[in-house]
């Protein structure tokens, strides 16, 4: 049985929208991040980065969403459904998957502590983190204006990767997304997907 260590937070939400597009069976074991249970000794002797998402399989313990999409797609998607067969769009989907954990993940990140921080706010930190998120927009923007579903052409693991941060960005009224016409009409694409409502749900 897989096992997903997770939070509700957009990196498990990745790995639970990639579960629910597979129809995999799984058991859900929610790691209190504010407790403090990710350095827990027996969550660090399956991730020493104290991070979720964790993903067991077999006895080995994944960590990093990218890592553990692609994992998924390697051995449990014959239909090629979130990591294309084709060499090409493959290589492509795994470009988008570090681009996201490069970019757009840890730039959210940053800009999010800043920007939610009680008190006085860090307007370095908003200015310097914005203006990238503003600038990996405009890459999202160019790839999708040749009117393409999504990112690489086909549903992949990009998507999955991008969503539930973007959502957030979004839902937060974040003037560099919603200005960003293809950008917004590719996410509420995704978020039509049932798997895709079903992964954000989790963990209930
Ligand atoms: N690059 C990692 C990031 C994972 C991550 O930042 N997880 C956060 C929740 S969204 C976490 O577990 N933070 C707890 C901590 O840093 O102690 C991934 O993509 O899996």
């Amino acid at each position: 049985m897989l096992v997903l260590h997770t939070a509700a937070t957009p990196n498990g939400k990745k790995v639970s929208i990639a579960l629910a597009e597979l129809g995999l069976d799984y058991e859900t074991r929610v790691v209190r991040l504010l407790k403090g249970q990710q350095f827990e000794e027996a969550f660090l002797a399956l991730n020493p980065n104290h991070k979720i998402p964790v993903l067991e399989d077999e006895g080995q313990a994944i960590w990093e969403s990218g890592a553990i999409l692609f994992h998924l797609g390697e051995k449990y998607d014959p239909e090629g459904l979130i990591l294309p067969k084709d060499p090409q769009l493959r290589m492509q989907a795994l470009q988008m998957t570090f681009f996201q954990t490069g970019g757009v993940g840890p730039n959210l990140g940053r800009y999010g502590e800043a920007f939610q921080k009680e008190g006085e706010k860090n307007a370095e930190m908003i200015e310097i983190f914005g203006r990238e998120l503003e600038r990996l927009m405009s890459v999202l923007e160019r790839m999708l204006a040749d009117g393409r579903d999504y990112l690489i052409g086909p549903y992949s693991i990009g998507d999955i990767m991008h969503y539930p941060w973007l959502v957030l960005a979004q839902d937060a009224g974040l003037p560099w997304l919603l200005e960003r016409e293809s950008v917004v009409e590719w996410l509420a694409r995704i978020g039509q997907r049932p798997a895709v409502q079903a992964g954000m749900a989790v963990p209930g």
